[in-house]
Order: C-alpha cells, then structure tokens, then sequence
C-alpha cells in the first residue's frame, strides 16, 4: 500500500522511532551508496525472533525492523547480505506483494517486509512498476525525442551546429524556449566540442529536466492539515477534473479515509453522474444537486454536512466552461467565498488540472487560473494520449506551483504522484536503472 493518507504522520512515527527516512530517490547509484550505510534490523530481533519461534516471529521481526530507512534493508533478522543485495542491484517491488521476497525467505522476513513497505512513504516511487509506468505512459513523447536525438546525434562532436539542432528539437518537444535555451547553454559549457553518445546525451537531458523540475516535486499527504480539508478542482473543460478525482478518491478511500465528493459542475448532466460513478465505486459518498442547481450552495451545504460528519477530506469539482472566462472566474470566485464563511482557511488546496495534449496552451491555462482561482498545486492528464510531455518541463519552469500528480490513463490506477526523476528519465527514454548508470 502506497501513503497518500496518512503518510507523513508515519514518517514522524517513524523519525520518533530514530529511524532516518529515506529520500525519494531512484538511482542505482543513491541505492548502492546508502548499501553500506544500511544495517540490517536491530540485534536484538535474531534472538527475539528465535526464542520466541515461529508463531510469534513475524510481529516481533516486523516491529524490530520498523526503524529501517529503506524498503531495501528491511531484511528480516534472517535475512541474508545476498538478499539484501539482490535487492539494491535489482530493486523489486517493495509494495508487500508475496512476489517481492522471492528466494525463500522465511515468512518471518516477508511479515518484516510487508510491515515497512506499508510505512515507508515513499514506496510507491521508489518502485520500479512505477517508474515503469510512467514510462509506458510517457512513451509517445520519449520516442518522438529519442528518434530525434539518435537522427542527429550519435557518435557526433557537439559543437555550435550540432548544440544549436539539439536545441531546436528541444523546443519541439513542447520544452518552450527558455528550457531549450538553458539546457543547450548548459550542455555546451560543459560539453562543448566533445564526442556524445546517445546515451550519454539522454543522461545529460535527463538531469537537466530533472534539476528544473525537482523544486515542484511536493508528495502530498491528504491526511495532513485542517479536517476536513477542502480541495477544489479546476481547469478548462475536459482537462481532467472529474476523472482525477475520481481516481483520487479510489486511492483515499483504500486508505482509510473518510472523504466526500461534490459535484459542482452543475451545469452539465454528464457531469454529474460522472462524478457519482466514480463515488459509487469507490465507495464515497457525492452530494450533487439537480442539473442548473447553485453550484456555491452546493459547495455550502456539503462542507456543513463535511464539518457535522468530522469527515477527512471534501474534493470539489468544479465546471470548466460557461459562457465566457470571465463568468467561469467569478463562478469559481463565488464558490471560494462561501466556502470561507464555513472555513476561513478553505479551501485548502486548489488544484489545477491540465490536459497535456493541448501542448503548449497549458502555460496560458496556468496563467489564467493561478491568480483568479488561488491555484495552489497543479496536476497534469492525459500524458499516455500525447508526445508533448516536455509540456510539463516548460510549466516547471515558468511556474513555482508543486505539481502533485501525472495522469497517464483512464483507470484509477493510473494516477501517479509527480516524482521529478522519475518523469525526467521517462521523458527522455531512460526507463530502467542499468540504463541511467551508463
Ligand atoms: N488517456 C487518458 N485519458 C484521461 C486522463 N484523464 C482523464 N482522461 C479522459 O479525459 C476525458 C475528460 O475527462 P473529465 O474528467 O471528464 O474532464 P473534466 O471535464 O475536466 O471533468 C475523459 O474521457 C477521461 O476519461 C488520462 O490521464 N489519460
Ligand atoms: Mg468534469
């Protein structure tokens, strides 16, 4: 189970149990470092673990193994080097599938593991299905760089001509021009009439991406802060809204938390039962009205409902087309305001959510909700539908809104939180850990 609830509280319990929590880091070059550095679990768990026998173990190996930092030492007492370094060269799931411990680890050690998989907060991004994911996703856009830079690049002098080509497929690439200008001035001063291979330009690209994107990784805790804590949804029409919620709402509901969903977008039917699908499934209650009702009223009676409940979390829709920008601005304005009647601190968070197919024009999105609707945080859809994933690489940079989570398909699933390398060696192709050694 991955922690988008709950889990920084975790991470305190964790840091009070004087564990050092691992950072959320995918190198192979990071995971070999902290290698020599990890201790295997405290030494009083092989004695305890063995006195005790086989039917207390699992509890006892789980709880002694607790102050570990990473998924990778949370070997069992049992445990042997080889395990562990199995698990640094090749990291496996850390999510507490039985497939994870395979060489015939005792049950004690997958009890170990299964526990701290489930505490440690950032094993959702640390897996490998994760960046794997994001890689399928995003395999529209990384080919389309990929075909590019081994049509021009490979085995070649970077020099002028060669920095300036590299700087026009960039910008192709939906980077926008002050990211294709930074990373060509940065890789012409510190490769400047050098042989680059493929490979190695990839690597150079992707931490390029990485270092302008890093500053907007922010892995939210929906747990955290005022309850229940109030999210509005904005964004153009058909940018995602509705879906992410909903698969949003999936995540929250499988992790224990107690959240309503409001719909709205109260001027379109579709809308409506949309939301109430998605509800249904997840087992979350929708409060909605009839189609045409106030959408502000709305908004007031569920936060009082919300507030009555003591529930955790209410995640708004809202509509993203009326007549004109300026009616969907105070539209929006409107439903701000008599939230704060309820809540003066509300809402808590307003996430903007961008199509990424529409390219380019999602800067001008940005630019129009940021300061009329209080964004607070950004999410980007529909990666797996487009090659102009380098999108989110300009917004990054033109922008300093944490992006909390990439859409890269339909199902609940496929809602990821954003991770900065992770998404950089996506884009660029490089989606296994051996590849980003080279
Ligand atoms: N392929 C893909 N489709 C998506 C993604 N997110 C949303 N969609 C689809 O985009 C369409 C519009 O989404 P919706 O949530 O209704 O947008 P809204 O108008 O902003 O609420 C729907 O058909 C969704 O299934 C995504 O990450 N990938
Ligand atoms: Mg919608």
């Amino acid at each position: 189970m991955i922690l988008w609830f709950g889990k920084n509280k975790k991470k305190a319990k964790m840091k009070a149990e004087g564990a050092a929590m691992a950072t959320p880091k995918l190198s192979a070059d990071e995971l070999e470092q902290a290698a020599p550095k990890q201790t295997t679990a405290p030494d009083v768990a092989p004695d305890t673990a063995g006195d005790t026998g086989p039917d207390t173990a699992p509890d006892i190996a789980g709880n002694a193994a607790r102050p570990s930092d990473t998924p990778d030492n949370i070997a069992a007492p049992t445990a042997t080097i080889e395990n562990r370094q199995n698990d640094i060269d090749e990291p496996s799931d850390p999510s507490p599938s039985p497939a994870a411990p395979q060489d015939a680890t005792p049950s004690a050690s997958i009890a170990a593991l299964s526990d701290t998989a489930e505490e440690d907060p950032y094993g959702e991004i640390k897996a490998p299905g994760f960046l794997k994911k994001l890689s399928t996703g995003l395999s529209k856009s990384s080919s389309k760089l990929s075909e590019s830079i081994s049509g021009v690049f490979t085995k070649r002098k970077l020099d002028q001509e060669a920095i300036e080509e590299f700087e026009d497929l960039l910008l192709s690439s939906d980077m926008g021009a002050k990211v294709a200008g930074k990373i060509a001035t940065n890789l012409s001063k510190s490769r400047y009439n050098k042989d680059v291979s493929e490979a190695e330009l990839k690597l150079v690209l992707a931490r390029e991406i990485e270092e302008i994107m890093q500053p907007r990784e922010q892995l939210i805790d929906f747990a955290e802060g005022a309850s229940p804590r109030i999210i509005l949804f904005v964004g153009v029409n058909g940018s995602g809204k509705t879906t992410t919620i909903g698969k949003i709402a999936t995540k929250l509901k499988q992790q224990g938390a107690r959240a309503m969903l409001v719909a709205a977008d109260t001027f379109r039917a579709a809308a409506i039962e949309q939301l109430k699908v998605w509800g249904d499934r997840a087992g979350i209650p929708v409060m909605s009205k009839p189609t045409g009702a106030d959408p502000a009223g709305l908004v007031y009676e569920a936060i009082e409902k919300a507030q009555n409940e003591n529930l955790d979390l209410v995640l708004v829709d809202t509509a993203g087309r009326l007549q004109n920008k300026t009616e969907l601005m105070s539209e929006l304005a409107k439903i701000i305001r008599v939230i704060r009647k309820l809540d003066p601190d509300a809402p808590h968070e307003v996430f903007l959510v961008l199509d990424a197919t529409v390219g380019q024009n999602a800067l001008s999105q940005v630019e129009a909700f940021k300061s009329s609707a209080d964004v607070t945080g950004l999410v980007m859809t529909k990666l797996d539908g487009t090659a102009k994933g380098g999108v989110l690489v300009a917004i990054a940079e033109a922008y300093a809104l944490p992006i909390h989570f990439v859409g890269v398909g339909e199902k609940a699933e496929d809602l990821q939180p954003f991770s900065a390398e992770a998404y950089a060696k996506a884009l660029v192709g490089l989606d296994t850990y051996s590849a980003a050694k080279t």
